[in-house]
C-alpha cells in the first residue's frame, strides 16, 4: 500500500479525490478484475468475470497507426483483422462468382468492375456497428468500459491516462493484460514508415489502394494480396524466403501457385531496399534479388508492409513491476494458467508468449481464466490441435501437424500421408482450374492410424475444417475416418474417401464420383 500512496501523491488533486471517492465503493480494491485491452481476449474475459457478479473494468485505448488510422472498441480482429479481412475476401470471391455465373447462364454486362468506395464504407459501417454492440454488451453485463491507456504500477494497481492526458489510478484484486500486438515496420528501409501502410490502414483507406506491393509472405500478406487481386487491383507480393512459414509447405506452395494463376505477381527471394515518393505521388520501390544480387525497381500506388507484428507492451511499464518477458519476441512469459511472473497479473491472447495469434484462442483463454479466477473451475486452456484457415483466394484450412512437423516428431517411417487432388463440383461447369485443390491427412502409420494433421485447400475451407477439428481433437483415427459416411456431392466427402498414400507414389487425382 505504501507504493500506492507514493503514486497517489503524484496525481493531480482532482484525480486523487475522484479515485479516493471511487475507492470507498469497494472494501479493498476498486475492482475485482481489471483488464487492460478490450480486444478478443480482454472483452471475453471481462464479460465472463462479470457473469460471476464481480466488479469488472476493461481499459481499451487505440494508439493511431503511423498513417493516422484509428478505430473503436473491440481490438485487432474486429477493426483491422479477421472481420474486415474476411469481408473483403468475400468481395473478391463474389467477383469470381460473377464470372462463374456467366457460365451458369447469367447474362451479366461486361466489363465487371469493382468500386472500393462502395465496399470499404460498407465494411467500415459494419465494424462501427460491432464497436457499438460491444459497448452495449459491456453496459448490459455491468462491465465498466474505460477508454484509457493502462500501465502497471504494481501487482494490484493500474495507472490510466486519457487521450487528453488526464490520469487516474485504479486498484484491482486481479489484473489481466490483453493488449495484443501491432504491425511492424521495417524502419531500416528508407521511406518505409513515411510512405508505407500496414494492415492497420488497408481496411480503412478512403480510396482504392490502386497498384499495390505487399511485402511479406505470411498469412496476413497473402490474404491481403489475395483480396486486392480479387477486386481487380494490380497486386504484387515480395517474398524474401518461403510462403506461410509454419504451415505445411506443400500446401503453402499450392496456395501461392493458385494466387499466381489468378493474377497476383510474386517477386520471389527479393527484399526491398528503398521507397521513394515521386512527383506524381506514386511510390518508387527499389529491391534486391537475394539470389543474384541484382537491383530492380517499379512504381506502385501503395506499399503494404505485412512483415510481422510486435507485441503491444510499449505503455505497460512491465519492467518496472519485474514482469518476465521473452527478450527475443517481446512477449510476456506465462504459465499454463496464463499467470505471469507477477502475482495477481495474468496475460492472454497475442501478448502472451507461445500462444497462437488467433481470436478464438484469445477468447477461450479469457473465458476459462475468468472461470478459474471467480468460478469453481480449474479447467486450463488446451492449445493443442487449434484449427485455422488462411483466407487466400484458394482457402487453406488446417488442424494439427504439418507433414514436416509430423516427420520431425515421428520420423518418415512413423507416419502415413493420405492425399488427393480433387475437383470441387462447382468448378466444373465454371471451367475453373482445380490443380491446387488438395487434401492431405497425416496419420500415424501403426495401429488404427491416429490422425495427426489435416490440410485442405478449396472453397469454404474454414467451414470444412471446423468439423474435422472436433474429430481430431477427440483422437480420430484413419480407420474411423473410413467408417464415416460422406455427404454427396460435397468437397468434404473427398476427405472421407482418401485412400492413396504418398508412399505408394500412385496418382492421387480423384476421378469420377
Ligand atoms: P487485440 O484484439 O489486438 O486487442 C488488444 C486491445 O488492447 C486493442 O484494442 C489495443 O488497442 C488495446 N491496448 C493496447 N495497449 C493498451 C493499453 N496500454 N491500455 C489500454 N488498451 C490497450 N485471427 C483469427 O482467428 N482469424 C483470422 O482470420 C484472423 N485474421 C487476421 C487478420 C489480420 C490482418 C490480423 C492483423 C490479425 C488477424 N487475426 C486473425 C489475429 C487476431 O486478430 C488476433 O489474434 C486477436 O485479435 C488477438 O486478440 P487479443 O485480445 O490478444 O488482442
Ligand atoms: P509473421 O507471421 O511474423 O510473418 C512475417 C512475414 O514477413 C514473413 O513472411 C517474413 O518472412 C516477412 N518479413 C519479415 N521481415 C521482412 C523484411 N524485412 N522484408 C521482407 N519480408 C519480411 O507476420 P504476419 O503479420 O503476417 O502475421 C502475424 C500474426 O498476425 C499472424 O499469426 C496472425 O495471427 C495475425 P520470413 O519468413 O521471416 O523470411
Amino acid at each position: 500500500m505504501a507504493a500506492l500512496c507514493k503514486w497517489r501523491h503524484r496525481l493531480k488533486p482532482a484525480a486523487f479525490f475522484q479515485n479516493a471517492a471511487r475507492r470507498q465503493l469497494s472494501d479493498k480494491h476498486d475492482y475485482d478484475l481489471l483488464v487492460i485491452g478490450g480486444g478478443s481476449g480482454g472483452l471475453a474475459c471481462s464479460k465472463e468475470a462479470a457473469q460471476f457478479g464481480k466488479k469488472v473494468a476493461v481499459l481499451d485505448y487505440v494508439e493511431s497507426s503511423p498513417k493516422g488510422t484509428k478505430w473503436g472498441l473491440g481490438g485487432t480482429c474486429m477493426n483491422v483483422g479477421c472481420i474486415p479481412k474476411k469481408l473483403m475476401h468475400q468481395a473478391a470471391l463474389l467477383g469470381g462468382a460473377v464470372k462463374d455465373a456467366q457460365k451458369y447462364g447469367w447474362r451479366i454486362p461486361s466489363p465487371i468492375t469493382h468500386d472500393w468506395l462502395t465496399m470499404a464504407p460498407a465494411v467500415q459501417d459494419y465494424i462501427r456497428s460491432l464497436n457499438w454492440g460491444h459497448r452495449v454488451q459491456l453496459q448490459d453485463k455491468k462491465v465498466k468500459y474505460l477508454n484509457l491507456k493502462g500501465s502497471l504500477m504494481d501487482g494490484h494497481t493500474v495507472r490510466a491516462v486519457s487521450k487528453t492526458g488526464k490520469e487516474s489510478v485504479f486498484t484491482a484484486g486481479n489484473i489481466v493484460i490483453a493488449t495484443g500486438g501491432r504491425p511492424k515496420y521495417p524502419t531500416h528501409i528508407p521511406g518505409s514508415l513515411e510512405y508505407g501502410i500496414s494492415s492497420d490502414d488497408i481496411f480503412w483507406l478512403k480510396e482504392s489502394p490502386g497498384k499495390t506491393l505487399v511485402v511479406g509472405a505470411s498469412y496476413v500478406a497473402l490474404e491481403c494480396a489475395g483480396f486486392l487481386t480479387g477486386i481487380g487491383l494490380d497486386t504484387s507480393v515480395m517474398v524474401r524466403s518461403i510462403p506461410l512459414r509454419g504451415f505445411d509447405q506443400q500446401i503453402a506452395c499450392l496456395v501461392t501457385d493458385y494466387m499466381g494463376s489468378y493474377g497476383t505477381k510474386f517477386h520471389w527471394k527479393c527484399s526491398p531496399s528503398k521507397v521513394e515518393k515521386l512527383e506524381t505521388g506514386r511510390l518508387l520501390v527499389s529491391w534486391t534479388d537475394l539470389d543474384s544480387g541484382k537491383e530492380d525497381q517499379d512504381t506502385f500506388d501503395t506499399v503494404l508492409w505485412a512483415v510481422g507484428r510486435t507485441p503491444e507492451t510499449r505503455a505497460l511499464n512491465l519492467e518496472k513491476v519485474g514482469m518476465k518477458m521473452n527478450r527475443e519476441t517481446g512477449k510476456i512469459i506465462v504459465s499454463a494458467d496464463e499467470a505471469t511472473s507477477v502475482p495477481h497479473i495474468y496475460a492472454i491472447g497475442d501478448i502472451a508468449e507461445g500462444r497462437p495469434e488467433l481470436t478464438p484462442t484469445a477468447i477461450q483463454a479469457g473465458k476459462l481464466l475468468a472461470r478459474r479466477l471467480f468460478g469453481k473451475s480449474s479447467e486450463l486452456m488446451d492449445y493443442d490441435c487449434v484449427p485455422t484457415t488462411v483466407f487466400t483466394p484458394l482457402e487453406y484450412g488446417s488442424v494439427g501437424l504439418s507433414e514436416e512437423e509430423a516427420v520431425r516428431m515421428h520420423g518418415e517411417d512413423g507416419i502415413e500421408v493420405f492425399h488427393a487432388f480433387y475437383k470441387p463440383l462447382e468448378f466444373t461447369v465454371a471451367e475453373r482450374d482445380a490443380s491446387q485443390c488438395y487434401i492431405k491427412m497425416v496419420c500415424l502409420r501403426e495401429g488404427a492410424q491416429r490422425i495427426l494433421g489435416f490440410h485442405f485447400t478449396g472453397p469454404n475451407a474454414g467451414e470444412v475444417t471446423q468439423g474435422f477439428a472436433l474429430a481430431i481433437k477427440c483422437g480420430a483415427t484413419y480407420t474411423q475416418l473410413m467408417a464415416t459416411v460422406g455427404i454427396h456431392p460435397t468437397s468434404a466427402e473427398e476427405i472421407i474417401k482418401l485412400n492413396i498414400t504418398k508412399r505408394s507414389g500412385l496418382d492421387p487425382t480423384v476421378t469420377g464420383c
